[in-house]
């Protein structure tokens, strides 16, 4: 009786895959890593979301409050062929990847997530960047009602961040909506978010309703917090420390002993060419 009602209601119901779902048709990627996976429990009761509470454990316990359909993510500014994308057309936009990558946050802990998505590149090309972009801003869902942290001032909401055009293009830059073979879990940036994994995790925006290609380079919710503390570039560096740490070594979640933090996050051979010209002890 009661599996007769449960099929009989799967039927009914649109087959939108909501979080904790397997994704299907995932292809594995050359891109992945010798250290071993951070666990699923550590990579989604670990997490920094602000707009669930600045504790470790608040984006855990709040954010099945957030509503992650109807969602469609506006990409806009400088294109030709500017498009409000529904979230069911993104997922198919090209094929899913799983790709491993380490996530260093500014804060000095680390971990290897196997993120599902597809590169940032396959989104942009589709609505053909003018030859005035020059930079890309990532804009997270602001709706307090949804996001109980938003209720406080902690940063300028809605959370904002941005790529140079250059960076956004790089085939590494994941838009990612899956990890460890399921649906993005809501703590971890549902239904859509972004994936930097040579810059500090706070440059990696979750939950994205709005993509806007820009001439001039965006001002970031972080840089508005603390102009000092965290730049735009924010490529990770053990050579530069934080004003108030050290980015020397980095605690792996999961690890006993710290661990160097790389160049780049390790990603150096792929992306150190962006920046050759650049002094990096001052672009932060
Ligand atoms: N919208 C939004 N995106 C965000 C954050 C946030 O607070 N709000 N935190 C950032 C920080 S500091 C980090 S380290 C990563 C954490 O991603 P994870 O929880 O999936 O590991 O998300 C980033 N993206
Ligand atoms: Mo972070």
């Amino acid at each position: 009786m009661q599996l007769a009602a449960s099929t009989a209601l799967a039927g009914l119901l649109p087959s939108v895959a909501l979080a904790g779902e397997p994704l299907t048709n995932v292809k594995k990627s050359a891109e992945s890593l010798p250290d071993p996976l951070t666990s699923l429990k550590d990579i989604t009761s670990y997490n920094n979301f602000y707009e669930f509470g600045t504790a470790k454990d608040d984006p855990a316990r709040n954010a099945g409050s957030l509503r992650t359909r109807p969602w469609t993510v506006s990409v806009e500014g400088e294109v030709n062929k500017p498009k409000v994308f529904d979230i069911e057309e993104l997922l198919k936009l090209a094929p899913l990847e799983e790709r491993i990558y380490r996530l260093r946050c500014v804060e000095a802990w680390s971990m290897v997530i196997p993120w599902i998505g597809y590169s940032l590149a396959e989104l942009l090309k589709q609505v053909e960047p003018t030859g005035n972009a020059k930079y890309v801003e990532f804009i997270s869902l602001e709706d307090p009602k949804q996001m109980p942290g938003q209720r406080d001032a902690t940063l300028n909401w809605p959370y904002r961040e941005g790529l140079r055009m250059d960076e956004a293009m790089h085939p590494l830059t994941l838009l990612a909506v899956g990890l460890y073979g399921e649906v993005l879990p809501n703590q971890n940036g549902a239904p859509i978010r972004l994936v930097a994994p040579w810059k500090y995790g706070f440059k990696s925006a979750k939950s994205i309703v709005k993509i806007r290609l820009t001439e001039k380079q965006p001002i970031t919710s972080w840089m508005e917090a603390g102009p000092s503390e965290y730049g735009f570039y924010s490529n990770v560096n053990p050579a530069v420390d934080h004003p108030r740490w050290s980015q020397a070594k980095e605690r792996r979640i999961g690890e006993f002993f710290k661990r160097p933090t790389l160049p780049f996050n390790g990603y150096a051979d792929q992306v150190a060419q962006l920046y050759a010209g650049m002094d990096l002890t001052k672009y932060f």
